[in-house]
């Protein structure tokens, strides 16, 4: 597998502006292909997909996860797994998202080596020094809104929430990337990258569903968040 230079030593270059996570579920994937969705996102400048799918077969995970690697790396951006190292290791692709309930991070580091790319769920200050500690490469902070895509999220931190986290870990030494994930969208993104930075860490990117997979047009959705991403309003 190619491993671009921008993507080695744990993806320390790469740009987390707008990390698409997917879903194969008909109420936000419909009846569209995947594979043609992350390619439309990708025209539309999304510059980090997690592929997530909880339900299909391993077979199934390996062989889309596959496709969707192959298109990837003509835009020489990280394709990373949700929960399942088995299938990143089986792709070869440039790393794993883990949550708390899955494979543990030391763990994951050791089977995965240190040129991966290991990021990981957190909701707590807790939760996000441990992950700082044990060498994330990034953490997804959230749930920042409740969300229909996932029902069983336990607590929403908002932007406050997201706020104390980063400020946490702002002096953990580590050079820890960050996105917020949960009901974020065109219409409330550039007010949750404002209001959850904190002056010591700001969020380097947000994380979205919905907002691109549902889409009608997902490269053009895809298109208008990272424009709202990267030109900061100001509010004051
Ligand atoms: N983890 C926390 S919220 C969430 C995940 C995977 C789903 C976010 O979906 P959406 O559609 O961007 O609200
Ligand atoms: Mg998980």
């Amino acid at each position: 597998t190619v491993r671009v230079e921008e993507m080695s030593r744990g993806g320390y270059n790469v740009d987390y502006s707008l990390y698409l996570v997917t879903d194969s579920t008909p109420a936000i994937l419909g009846d569209r292909d995947l594979v043609n969705v992350v390619e439309a996102s990708l025209r539309g400048g999304v510059t980090v997909v997690q592929y997530r799918d909880k339900t299909s077969s391993t077979e199934h995970l390996i062989s889309t996860a596959r496709q969707i690697h192959q298109v990837i790396q003509q835009y020489r951006i990280p394709l990373l797994i949700n929960d399942r190292l088995d299938v990143a290791l089986a792709v070869g692709c440039e790393g794993v998202h883990i949550g708390q309930d899955d494979l543990d991070l030391l763990t994951a580091r050791r089977l995965l080596g240190d040129d991966a790319i290991i990021g990981m769920t957190v909701s707590t200050i807790d939760e996000a020094q441990k992950a700082c500690a044990e060498g994330a490469n990034y953490l997804g902070i959230g749930t920042m809104f409740s969300t229909p895509t996932k029902v069983d999220t336990k607590t929403t931190i908002g932007t406050a929430g997201t706020r104390k986290v980063l400020e946490a870990i702002s002096d953990s030494g580590k050079d820890v990337r960050t996105v917020c994930i949960g009901g974020i969208n065109a219409t409330n993104i550039q007010r949750v990258l404002f209001q959850s930075s904190a002056p010591s860490k700001s969020l380097d990117g947000v994380a979205v569903v919905s907002a691109i997979v549902a889409a009608k047009d997902p490269e053009k959705a895809a298109g208008d968040l990272l424009k709202l991403v990267k030109n900061p309003p100001c509010f004051a």
